[in-house]
């Protein structure tokens, strides 16, 4: 339909034809305004907006002491990140440094449902989910600091913690790149016959990935015990969201995969994520069904703290997020109404959390780099393995 507005025929023909042609049109479309989104049509199947999430099953079996802990994992994150950064303004951590300050109800909240049999997979804003799932702060601020001690021996930095001991499987650095291998958790975990659900995190910038759609589709197809979770922070690097992404919401894409998905709009509340996040790992458990959940929350600074922050978005917007939605401020504040903690606790925790991360700090500069010879360890390398040698080509460090 070649004579129709513009409009229409820009999108007729990216959508009908590929190659050339279709990107001869390209950069028409590029120039379009984008358009508001059309709200959902459908009503996601797990989810509860509007309610208390203190009164889920989840949420109202915890004790006192597992409520302290949840709060004391958040405050955790918050201060080893604060440290983090003071030690990449003193020059002592090489690369990139993604701070996951203001999400941290995510990461402790979806940590604390996992059972031991469960298994997890994140990007490289990984700090959260590290610490949530009880990785040290030493190995991570070592790892950080490019130094033996770390939890990847110094090879791998910020971006690349890993725990198979926890069953944290990294740590990646390819935007969506570790959605197919979560997939693959789960594939594994089923194909197997074990017991457990694999959750996959990505950020909001993922869900364009081709290989995050291939993962849908085969989770779908294969009924993989798998929960995706996007973080939905609403930037990917300076680009928004709705600047990026089409259609009514991220996590509705499912439903073109027959998939349980679901929005939480309450991201900063670490029990709101708990609830949700753990009737979407119970069908994996006990149905072997996957689901995609989007959560929404906000990161306060920049991509990484090499990004200046200065163009893309509005003090106030981060402002207001912090004054109405702090996750550490808004638990501690329901926590501080109910008596389960008091000024003096609330305190002893900071405290606590700032000295350990301030160990991490002394640990890792103390800590001796790598030898020539650690770095050449568990590096895959064809010659360790001579007699499966299939191809022949550079061999590394030869
Ligand atoms: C395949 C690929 N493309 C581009 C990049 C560069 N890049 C690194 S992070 C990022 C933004 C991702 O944003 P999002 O998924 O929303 O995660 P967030 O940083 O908000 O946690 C981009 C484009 C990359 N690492 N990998
Ligand atoms: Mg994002």
């Amino acid at each position: 339909m070649l004579f129709k507005p513009q409009v229409s025929l820009v999108f007729d023909e990216v959508t009908l034809n590929n190659g050339i042609f279709a990107s001869n049109y390209y950069f028409k479309l590029k120039a379009f305004p984008v358009t508001k989104k059309p709200s959902s049509t459908k009503k996601p199947e797990v989810t509860n907006l509007g309610y208390d999430a203190r009164q889920a099953p989840i949420n109202i079996k915890l004790g006192q002491d597992e409520k302290i802990a949840l709060y004391r994992d958040m405050v955790r994150i918050r201060r080893f990140e604060e440290r983090c950064l003071r030690s990449y303004q003193q020059g002592k951590i090489g690369g990139f440094l993604h701070l996951y300050i203001g999400q941290e109800s995510i990461a402790v909240g979806c940590a604390s449902v996992m059972g031991k049999d469960d298994h997890i997979i994140t990007a490289y804003r990984d700090h959260g989910h590290a610490l949530a799932v009880g990785m040290g702060m030493n190995e991570m601020m070592a790892e950080n600091y490019g130094k033996i001690t770390g939890c990847s021996k110094g090879k791998g930095g910020s971006m690349h913690y890993f725990d198979p001991s926890r069953n944290f499987w990294g740590g990646h650095g390819i935007v969506g790149g570790q959605i197919p291998l979560g997939t693959g958790l789960a594939y594994a975990l089923k194909y197997k016959g074990l017991k457990g659900a694999c959750m996959a995190f990505m950020g909001d910038g993922s869900v364009n990935q081709g290989a995050v759609h291939e993962s849908y589709n085969l989770a779908a197809l294969w009924s993989l015990p798998v929960v995706f979770i996007i973080e939905n922070n609403g930037y990917s690097m300076g680009t928004s969201q709705e600047r990026s992404s089409a259609g009514p919401s991220l996590a509705q894409r499912a439903e073109g995969y027959g998939m349980n998905w679901a929005i939480i709009e309450d991201g900063h509340d670490v029990l709101a994520v708990r609830d949700k996040v753990g009737q979407a790992l119970k069908l994996a458990h006990d149905k072997s069904l996957p689901s995609v959940l989007e959560i929404r929350t906000y990161r306060y600074r920049g991509h990484s703290v090499a990004d200046p922050d200065t163009t893309y978005r509005d003090k106030a917007e981060i402002e207001a997020y912090k004054s109405t939605k702090d996750p550490l401020s808004v638990f501690q504040l329901s926590l501080l109404a109910e008596q389960t903690l008091t000024d003096e606790l609330i305190q002893k925790i900071d405290e606590s959390a700032r000295a350990e991360a301030e160990t991490s700090a002394q640990f890792a500069d103390a800590s001796p780099y790598p030898s020539i010879e650690d770095i050449k360890k568990d590096v895959y390398w064809e010659i360790d393995n001579p007699a499966d040698r299939k191809s022949v080509g550079a061999l590394f460090f030869d």
